[in-house]
């Protein structure tokens, strides 16, 4: 039988913390609790989570990786909503975004998660966000928790 290394979907005893944006924040405050309340139904506690709220997706990253950097976290999730306009300003702030936020994963070696909705109106972002397609901030912060659990039962680097 092979040895399967696994996340287990346990809160436990570590902090997190939430970076969530302003912008549309009709939908964003919707990824927040949703993300909260699954941190809370895993056994989390309302002391061990830390919510920085920031003007626009495109601050998500910088507030993450101070974040990040106080060692404080054992994940960082990240929640947005950005939504097509008339322009093509949205392409570069989600490129931009999802390249920054997989970069502190490695830079920190720490599980930081993309809840950042990238959607072409308010309601597919709606139907993301607790609608008919779930809760994107729900599933950042599922993919938090068991990405922590899974790096310990792997282990630390020799
Ligand atoms: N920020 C968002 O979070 N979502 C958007 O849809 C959005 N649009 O479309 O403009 C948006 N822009 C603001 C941006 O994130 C920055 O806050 C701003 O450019 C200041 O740096």
């Amino acid at each position: 039988m092979p040895h399967v290394l696994s996340g287990r979907l346990i809160a436990g005893n570590e902090s997190y913390a939430i970076v969530v944006s302003r912008f549309n924040d009709l939908i964003t405050q919707r990824l927040l609790d949703g993300a909260v309340d699954t941190l809370l139904r895993h056994g989390s506690s309302d002391g061990q989570i830390s919510v920085a709220w920031v003007p626009g997706a495109f601050e998500i990253p910088l507030a993450a990786e101070r974040l990040a950097k106080t060692g404080k976290y054992a994940a960082v999730i990240c929640l947005g909503a950005v939504i097509q306009g008339q322009t093509t300003h949205h392409e570069y702030i989600n490129h931009q975004v999802a390249a920054a936020i997989m970069q502190l994963n490695h830079q920190y070696d720490l599980p930081v998660t993309f809840g950042v909705l990238t959607c072409q109106s308010m309601e597919q972002a709606l139907d993301r966000a607790g609608g008919k397609s779930g809760n994107k901030g729900h599933e950042a912060a599922l993919a938090a928790i068991e990405m922590v659990q899974l790096l310990k039962s792997i282990g630390s680097p020799k």
